[in-house]
């Protein structure tokens, strides 16, 4: 169903929609198909119907249920150099990158990020390592950001770039069995290696092209002068959803958790919650949200660090 519905996403609205049913009618029959057929129409109705149709809200609970300590996993403390340099001043000359597909590119600082509405819930995080916590989120919906950029009409999902690097194109980690075999299951071995290598690294994105010169991955400026040259090419943990998540009233980023500041173990400075989804989809160190009409140019094109790994990309819970 997932291929289907890439197929069906990313076939191009030259495409006549009957056509495209023919082989998709498991998927086109939902009204999530018939809405997502929508988007290359008009996107402002479609934007507009996802607004007023209701939400499929996660299960929130009680502040007596919260987790006393909210275990991290994956990335904990993101090596990379760009990265250092921010939290070592707490993050106050972050800016959170949101452009693509957007009529109005925003830059936003920490401080301008909680100068807008804001959100706090208390759900239950479902990691497939098999283990859960609860805690209580604060940070600014996404449709907020959404809205104050405006989606430009073929814009049809959210990719979020984070700041870690897990290993290097063409094999970054020794002793390597080969990417194809790590796991979630196995965070540890992916970090580790990680954290040795990006470490010594510049994290700014390979060598740099005359295009891509002033500005890294996630728009913070140019790589550090003084960092070696390095050809090989960073891989960092991305992730996507499509605009029914990007537009629900729970999907945050979330700066605060359980009242305090997020700690780095969590995601510093900025996490993505998209509650109805497992824990993999909730990317840490968010530095750039891009709006795009297409995942195929990201990583393997599977939509995620793990979705590439062999993870849905639909990790409904
Ligand atoms: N940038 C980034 N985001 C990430 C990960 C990661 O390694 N890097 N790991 C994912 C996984 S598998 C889980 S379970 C959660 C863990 O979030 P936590 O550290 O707050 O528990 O983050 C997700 N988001
Ligand atoms: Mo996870």
């Amino acid at each position: 169903m997932i291929l289907h519905r890439r197929k069906l996403l990313t076939a191009g609205a030259g495409l006549a929609g009957t056509a495209l049913l023919g082989g998709c009618d498991r998927f086109s029959g939902t009204e999530t198909g018939r809405r997502t057929l929508k988007v290359g129409e008009d996107a402002n109705l479609y934007v507009q119907r996802l607004l007023m149709s209701p939400a499929t809200l996660a299960r929130e609970f009680p502040a007596a249920m919260i987790s006393p300590w909210f275990k991290p996993n994956g990335t904990i403390d993101p090596p990379d150099r760009k990265f250092r340099a921010l939290a070592a001043k707490k993050f106050s000359d972050f800016k959170l990158t949101i452009d693509g597909l957007v009529q109005k590119p925003l830059s936003l600082s920490l401080a301008d990020l909680r100068g807008l509405p804001s959100r706090t819930q208390i759900t239950r995080h479902d990691c497939v390592e098999g283990w859960s916590c609860i805690g209580q989120w604060s940070g600014v919906p996404l449709a907020e950001l959404l809205n104050r950029a405006g989606l430009k009409p073929q814009a049809r999902y959210a990719v979020f770039h984070c700041a870690d690097t897990l290993e290097y194109a063409g094999g970054g980690l020794e002793g390597g069995d080969g990417a194809s075999l790590w796991r979630p299951e196995h965070p540890s071995h992916v970090r580790d290696g990680a954290i040795q290598l990006a470490a010594a690294e510049d994290w700014g994105g390979g060598a740099p092209t005359a295009t891509d010169a002033p500005k890294d991955d996630w728009g913070q400026g140019a790589p550090e002068p003084e960092a070696p040259e390095d050809k090989r090419t960073p891989i960092r943990y991305y992730e996507s959803i499509d605009l029914f998540d990007a537009f629900n009233p729970q999907t945050i980023l979330a700066y605060d958790l359980n009242g305090k500041p997020l700690p780095v173990s969590n995601g510093a400075p900025l996490r993505l919650r998209v509650e109805r989804q497992l824990g993999y989809k909730q990317a840490k160190y968010v530095m750039r949200v891009e709006l795009v009409d297409s995942l195929a140019g990201f990583g393997q094109g599977a939509g995620g660090y793990w979705e590439d790994r062999g993870y849905e990309w639909y990790a409904g819970i």
